[in-house]
């Protein structure tokens, strides 16, 4: 078998690229700087993989932000809003990126289930397509310099259109969809481009069919690739698909002329399946995607060439690859030489797993004797944990009925009708920052930056104070991301120091790892929540991140059902919310902006996942007094799929992003039967731009439409921590007065 990868982390082993593109943002850099870092980190990718013994080498896997963006300027779908700047072609494709002061930003939206976010590409019936191959041709064209004949990678077109939106001026029921026909046209003149500079192989990626797809759209996808696969100056195809099953879409794929087709064998077992049951695929090569590129876990190689060697009894030519590209792993184990030993020789970042699929793929050819054992058990268990959690009852997860919870949380809190908060976190400033920094080097002790901490959360208290907030928030200037936070204190977690993975653009998160059993040492959160709400007689919210978010957004054991891993977690949390309780806190936010994150992309799948994250939330947060008043905050999606999960929670409060929709969200939650408080995020975070007073009265007279007075509170849509002072002021000081104006018309 020969050996490959579908993508590898492009950030750099020291984000270089982030250092880059932002440096070039901020005019320190020219544009020829910028590039020439890009064709560095390019190089030193495929020099890796060359000398890592990778047969075959992808290329125009690099982006200076989002490969959607590539794909999307690929094609000339660049919306005529951002031509309309005249900026040249580096600045047109940042503005759509990041957006102008005249112009708002594409899109941003998650990529499938992983916390990789993707610019949408705006297609309406005029846009015109047109094939514009400079970048894939100058990156293999650098490549062949180096020695190396590389297989460029492009976005697939139904997937790119499936993915897409209808431009603002589209006719109401246009599809982007509807336009594949003109969009394969273009993706052949890609493709003879391709073909007359030497290219040999193309990889055209379609992880779009292994959601639910219609019998029409995956008809779509073997007529554009019975065209493309029809075209006599091509390269050879390589279509790969990844994140789940392919289902009907493999059939139909399997029935065109392309020469691969990439399986994921990690998320989407069932593939091997299906395809043993279509019985022998002569001619064909199947790439199989053994090695997980979307977790850090070793692989289990001799199960894993078990599964390679069923395809070789298959399909003539078998290849091994990675599940999914490597852009979700951080980049090089080598670079946390201060793991614990005996974890760390069970992970893989990127660098690793290269060398993984190239053992695999010598094994599937030499046979699978020599390849070494799985790493044996570990002895990370917590026998506590294990035990509360057998012991769990149905009445753990259930409070009190809402209308006796809300009449003794209003007799405590004693709230004005239309209260009003904040969702958590207050600007990081550069200060800030700046003291995290100082502490990590040694240059600020514990104390000190404890000390200024403490100063924050007063400065903090005493703006809300001045403003006339009603629940205040501590600001959490002591956390750094709302799930690391967490995971650096939890047992069961270990925590990278160079274990970046891209979120977006040039932003980065460093996801915890969960390896063992879940146990909370001492208390996570209490010191900063009780010393807030010592300096004010206003209720301070307790801030917590939910047990689904912390799984979304860290890499989870796999030796064990997520659910028992997250009621792990709920188990620690809700030792928090006591610990919470006990020192005098009334209010307790659990957020979790990444229950959608982890839903199935088969909607068959989707009610099991649901049942266990709402069953997961209620056991952190139901061990409270009907007294204490539970919020949750949501946000960074599309709630569509989850409406009715979001009443299950039985949060006594819930706050939501709504400002870009409208409000239109909270007829759909009442629908769903969601009756207790609610706060529409009444201005949007994501912006610079400060709303007025009037239209922040308005944004709180359409919710009243929707939500009676007695249940609706008054918050932005989502926490202030990327916003600056001068921003935040004047903001929350409309928002303050809009609430009163609304109040005085009751
Ligand atoms: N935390 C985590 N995942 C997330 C978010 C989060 N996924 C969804 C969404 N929020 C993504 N948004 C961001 C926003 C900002 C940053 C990262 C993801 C960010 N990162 C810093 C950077 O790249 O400079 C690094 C921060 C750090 O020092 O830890 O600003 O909130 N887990
Ligand atoms: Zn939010």
């Amino acid at each position: 078998g020969q050996s490959t990868v579908l993508g590898y982390p492009r950030i750099g082993p020291d984000r270089e690229l982030k250092r880059a593109v932002e440096a070039y943002w901020a005019g320190r850099i020219d544009a020829a700087a910028l590039q020439e870092t890009a064709a560095g980190l390019r190089a030193q990718v495929w020099r890796t993989l060359r000398d890592a013994r990778l047969d075959a080498i992808p290329s125009n896997t690099f982006s200076l932000y989002d490969h959607m963006l590539d794909a999307a300027v690929t094609v000339d779908a660049i919306p005529d809003r951002f031509r309309a700047l005249g900026l040249g072609d580096l600045d047109t494709y940042f503005a759509m990126a990041r957006g102008t002061a005249a112009q708002p930003a594409l899109e941003l939206t998650k990529w499938f289930n992983t916390n990789y976010h993707y610019l949408v590409p705006e297609i309406g019936p005029s846009t015109a397509f047109a094939a514009r191959p400079d970048k894939p041709l100058s990156e293999y064209a650098q490549a062949r310099e180096l020695g190396l004949s590389t297989r460029p990678v492009l976005v697939g077109p139904a997937t790119f259109l499936l993915l897409a939106k209808p431009a603002a001026d589209a006719p109401d029921g246009f599809r982007p969809f509807d336009r594949l026909d003109d969009l394969v046209t273009v993706y052949a003149d890609l493709l003879a481009a391709l073909a007359d500079a030497g290219v040999s192989w193309v990889q055209l990626d379609e992880p779009a069919y292994v959601a639910d797809r219609s019998p029409a759209e995956i008809d779509a996808l073997r007529r554009a690739y019975t065209r493309l696969g029809g075209l006599r100056r091509r390269p050879r195809l390589f279509v790969a698909t990844y994140f789940g099953e392919l289902g009907d879409a493999l059939p139909a794929l399997l029935g065109t002329p392309v020469e691969a087709i990439g399986l994921d064998l990690v998320a989407g077992l069932g593939n091997l399946e299906r395809l043993a049951a279509s019985g022998p695929i002569p001619g064909r090569t199947i790439v199989a995607g053994l090695v997980d590129g979307h977790n850090i876990w070793r692989t289990d190689l001799r199960t894993a060439a078990e599964r390679g060697a069923v395809l070789t009894g298959l399909a003539d030519h078998v290849s091994v690859s990675t599940s999914c590209s490597l852009l979700h792993v951080p980049v090089d184990l080598a670079a946390e030489p201060d793991l614990d030993p005996a974890l760390r020789e069970r992970l893989a970042f990127a660098r690793q797993k290269v060398d993984e699929v190239v053992l695999l793929g010598r094994a599937l050819r030499d046979g699978v004797a020599k390849l070494p054992a799985p790493a044996g058990p570990h002895h990370w268990r917590d026998d506590t944990v294990r035990g509360r959690l057998a012991a769990l009852r149905p009445s753990d997860t259930r409070r009190g009925p809402y209308p006796s919870r809300a009449a003794a949380q209003q007799a405590r809190l004693g709230l004005p009708p239309l209260p009003t908060t904040t969702i958590g976190s207050f600007p990081q400033t550069a200060s800030l920052r700046a003291a995290r920094a100082d502490l990590r080097a040694g240059r600020l002790s514990p104390s000190s930056y404890a000390a200024r901490m403490r100063d924050e959360v007063a400065a903090v208290i005493a703006l809300q104070e001045r403003l006339g907030l009603d629940v205040l928030v501590h600001g959490e200037p002591e956390r750094n991301d709302m799930v690391q936070y967490f995971g650096e204190r939890l047992g069961g977690f270990a925590a990278t120091v160079n274990g970046w993975v891209q979120s977006y653009g040039s932003r980065c998160v460093r996801p915890p790892i969960i390896y063992g059993d879940v146990t909370r040492p001492a208390p996570m959160t209490v010191e900063w929540s009780s010393y807030a709400q010592s300096l004010t007689r206003k209720p301070v919210k307790g801030m917590l991140t939910g047990p689904v978010t912390i799984l979304a957004w860290s890499f989870v054991r796999t030796d064990q059902p997520l659910t028992d891993t997250a009621n792990q977690v709920a188990l620690a949390l809700r030792d928090e919310t006591h610990d919470l309780e006990a020192a005098g806190i009334q209010v307790i936010q659990v957020d979790e902006p990444a229950l959608r994150e982890l839903l199935p992309l088969r909607a068959a799948d989707q009610k099991a996942y649901l049942d266990w994250a709402v069953e997961s939330f209620r056991l952190a947060t139901s061990g409270v007094a009907d007294s204490t008043q539970i919020h949750t905050h949501l946000c960074y999606s599309e709630f569509g799929e989850v409406l009715s999960a979001i009443d299950t929670l039985d949060a006594d409060v819930t706050s939501i992003e709504a400002s870009r929709s409208r409000m239109e969200i909270l007829d759909d939650l009442r629908a769903a039967g969601y009756a207790r408080g609610i706060g529409p995020g009444v201005y949007d975070i994501h912006s610079p731009r400060v709303p007025d007073q009037a239209e922040l009265t308005a944004a709180l007279r359409l919710a009243l439409a929707a939500v009676p007075s007695e249940r609706l509170w008054v918050n932005p849509d989502c926490g202030l921590k990327t916003r600056g002072y001068e921003e935040v002021e004047p903001a929350l000081t409309n928002l303050v007065a809009a609430a009163a104006e609304v109040r005085t018309t009751l």
